[in-house]
């Protein structure tokens, strides 16, 4: 009986703790992590393939002489013309997200990967 109710109690304690945590991070789209993608004929070199769930903000850049673009999780960034760089900012739970370039048939070319976000 008393056990039960200590169990009970050790329960509704872990509650309390959880909810305090996620209380004292109203938003886990307050911290931004910056990833560098670097866009190339035609694979995508990224400074980290992991992040924690929030705001990822690609930094990209084009050093290769054709242009091309970043798709994840519906988002997509502007064409990235060579020798210029773009900036495209998602919120993304945690998963698995596959990226892609949509210029022409790059993503088959081997500009594609997966992001995991934890
Ligand atoms: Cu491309």
């Amino acid at each position: 009986m008393y056990s039960k109710l200590l169990a009970g109690g050790v329960i509704a304690a872990a509650a309390l703790v959880l909810a305090g945590a996620s209380g004292a991070r109203p938003q886990s789209t307050a911290v931004t992590t910056v990833v560098r993608v670097k866009a190339k004929d035609f694979v995508f070199v990224l400074s980290r393939k992991t992040v924690p769930h929030g705001r990822v903000e690609f930094v990209i850049t084009n050093p290769s002489p054709v242009a091309h673009d970043l798709a994840i999780a519906g988002h997509k960034s502007k064409l990235v013309q060579p020798g210029k760089s773009r900036t495209l900012t998602v919120t993304l739970k945690r998963g698995h997200y596959p990226y892609r370039c949509t210029v022409d048939s790059h993503a088959k070319l081997g500009m594609k990967g997966v992001l995991v976000v934890t």
